[in-house]
């Protein structure tokens, strides 16, 4: 093409665009200080993660193993982690985090610094290692893979002093190597008491900074740069909600400063555990949970910003119960049918203000409808109250109203209601506080043609990535159904 040619084509180009009307080019608003790191927005998608407590105390019926039941009680006879991945896939968890050693210091992999191990044992000979086992099946069915190490360890005789500290650094070194990326770490907080340490059968206690953690943490980063902490006070961290009963908290800020108040700090999103079947090891007498009382957890939890992490537990065969199992796919349907159908996707929206006005796209409020996580609808700066607004085209029946922070740019809103429009009036019919990642608000059947988001106030301007409507599966004598 010539010289001239080219002057022509790029002249025409500029006189459709003129034509096209005026471009807005409107600039995102700044993220707030404390935003969440790549890892941690990862991880937050996951939503439900799990934990496998499985050991000498699924023999012995205990749930903190005093450190000296013989390493000869371990020997399951079906062993397979694959099925454990499977019963997860079937729940909708994406994660599996294997406590490779607890209280009791019994370690699920051939550990070169002890005896006390699978080593010891008659699985598989002595020659098992199950970290590697659920690693590789994880990796196989497309889960992430974690490992919690308690500190606190009931077996060994060094526990309490300097030595200790070295063997529990080298056990991670040899846990964090050679088992493909690793999501997440636990620590746990259960710390010193009475044990069998080595004979002595005496109670130990131990300083706060005994376990020197910034060095675990360092070799972390290194080996695994993305993994997350669990309840560790610190950037890169997940934050225990202070209860293990699923609950995230309905106010819940990621945003942690002093007094863990919003403000400075540094993000720490919830992580919610639980066990899933009513205890952390499985025993025949634990009582399995109700798919109402799962399904509640997961609203608690994934619905109030944070991770749900179910605990499941292998029995003495070393499968996951059937009982146990049948349940949890029973509330991988229930979550799967609720998220089917979302009455929202698509809808027209519209909001009381958008940032560049109403005639700039980039921050639309149609963008929360649109199924896609990166688009957002935002305000100018400096707007701290709006409303959001979806259209349903005709009356909708729905139980849950779902609403997503744009949270890569950090957590903002402080206060909100929902509003449905029913009989030509606007009827509040939730309010709450924190969004965050998701807050999912759960409120009976309701029918309406429009309902809004009225943010009422918010650090900066508010951000929402998504809102969703959803009509869940009727529980009825434990099975799912509309
Ligand atoms: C707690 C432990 O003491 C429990 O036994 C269990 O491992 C749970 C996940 O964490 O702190």
């Amino acid at each position: 093409m010539g010289l001239n040619h080219l002057a022509i084509v790029l002249l025409s180009l500029l006189a459709i665009a003129m034509l096209a009307g005026p471009v807005f080019a409107v600039d995102p608003p700044a993220p707030r200080k404390i935003v969440p790191s790549p890892g941690q927005l990862k991880w937050q998608a996951l939503e439900i993660i799990s934990i496998f407590h499985y050991g000498p105390n699924t023999y012995v019926g205990q749930e903190w193993g005093y450190g000296d039941t013989p390493a000869k009680v371990f020997h399951p006879d079906k062993l397979d982690t694959d099925q454990w991945v499977e019963v997860c896939k079937s729940a909708g968890i994406k994660g599996a985090i294997l406590v490779a050693k607890h209280h009791d210091g019994f370690c699920l992999w051939p550990s070169k610094y002890t005896e006390y191990s699978v080593k010891s044992s008659p699985w598989k000979n002595g020659k098992g290692d199950l970290v590697g086992d659920l690693a590789e099946s994880c990796k196989q069915g497309g889960l992430k893979f974690g490992i919690y190490l308690s500190p606190w360890d009931r077996n060994h005789a060094d526990y309490a002093s300097p030595a200790y500290v070295e063997y529990y650094y080298k056990q991670w070194v040899e846990v964090l190597s050679n088992h493909g990326a690793i999501f997440e770490i636990w620590f746990d907080g259960a710390n010193g008491g009475t044990g069998y340490y080595g004979g002595a059968r005496e109670k130990r206690s131990i300083s706060k900074d005994y376990y020197n953690y910034p060095r675990i943490l360092a070799l972390l980063k290194d080996k695994h740069p993305h993994a997350i902490a669990f309840n560790y006070p610190g950037p890169q961290s997940s934050r225990w909600p202070g209860n293990e009963s699923g609950d995230a908290g309905k106010t819940n800020w990621c945003e942690i400063g002093s007094k863990g108040l919003p403000g400075g700090g540094y993000w720490s999103p919830a992580e919610a555990d639980t066990p899933a079947i009513g205890k952390w090891f499985w025993t025949p007498r634990r009582k399995v949970d109700s798919l109402e009382t799962l399904v509640n957890k997961y609203f608690t939890s994934v619905g109030r910003g944070g991770v749900l992490n179910f605990g499941l537990a292998p029995d003495k065969s070393g499968l996951i119960d059937a009982k146990d199992a049948a349940r949890l796919k029973q509330f991988g349907d229930y979550i799967r049918a609720m998220r089917k159908t979302d009455l929202a996707r698509g809808k027209q929206a519209v909001a009381t203000q958008t940032r560049g006005g109403t005639k700039a796209t980039t921050f639309a409020a149609c963008n929360v409808l649109d199924g896609d996580a990166t688009t957002y609808w935002t305000t100018d700066d400096g707007v701290t109250r709006a409303d959001i607004e979806v259209d349903f085209g005709g009356d909708v029946t729905f139980n849950v109203v779902s609403a997503s922070e744009f949270i890569k740019l950090g957590q903002r809103i402080k206060s909100c209601t929902v509003e449905a429009f029913q009989a030509g009036k606007w009827r509040q019919v939730a309010k709450g506080t924190t969004v965050g990642y998701k807050r999912m608000f759960r409120i009976p059947d309701t029918k309406a043609s429009r309902i809004r988001i009225r943010i009422l106030d918010s650090f900066e301007c508010p951000m929402l990535g998504s809102l969703n409507v959803y009509r869940t599966p009727r529980i009825a004598a434990g099975i799912a159904s509309h």
